[in-house]
C-alpha cells in the first residue's frame, strides 16, 4: 500500500488527553501510521497506508470534528 500524508483539521482537542485520543485512533486503523499533532492549530498531520476516509472515521468516533 503506497503511503499518502494527509493533513486533517480536528476540532474539539482541549488537553494532552485528547491528542493520546487521537492518536491512538488513528493507530488502531493503522499501527504504522507517523502521526504529528499540532493541537492549538487544530492540525493533524498522518502519514499512512490507509484511506483519509477510514482515518478521520476513527477520530469522529473518539468524538472529535473533522473538517472535510
Ligand atoms: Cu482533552
Amino acid at each position: 500500500m503506497p503511503i499518502s500524508h494527509y493533513e486533517l483539521k480536528v476540532s474539539g482537542m482541549t488537553c494532552g488527553h485528547c491528542e493520546k485520543a487521537v492518536d491512538k485512533a488513528i493507530h488502531q486503523v493503522d499501527p504504522q501510521a507517523v502521526v504529528t499533532i499540532d493541537r492549538s492549530a487544530g492540525k493533524v498531520r498522518i502519514e499512512s497506508s490507509q484511506p483519509r476516509q477510514t482515518l478521520a472515521q476513527a477520530i469522529v468516533a473518539q468524538g472529535y470534528a473533522v473538517a472535510d
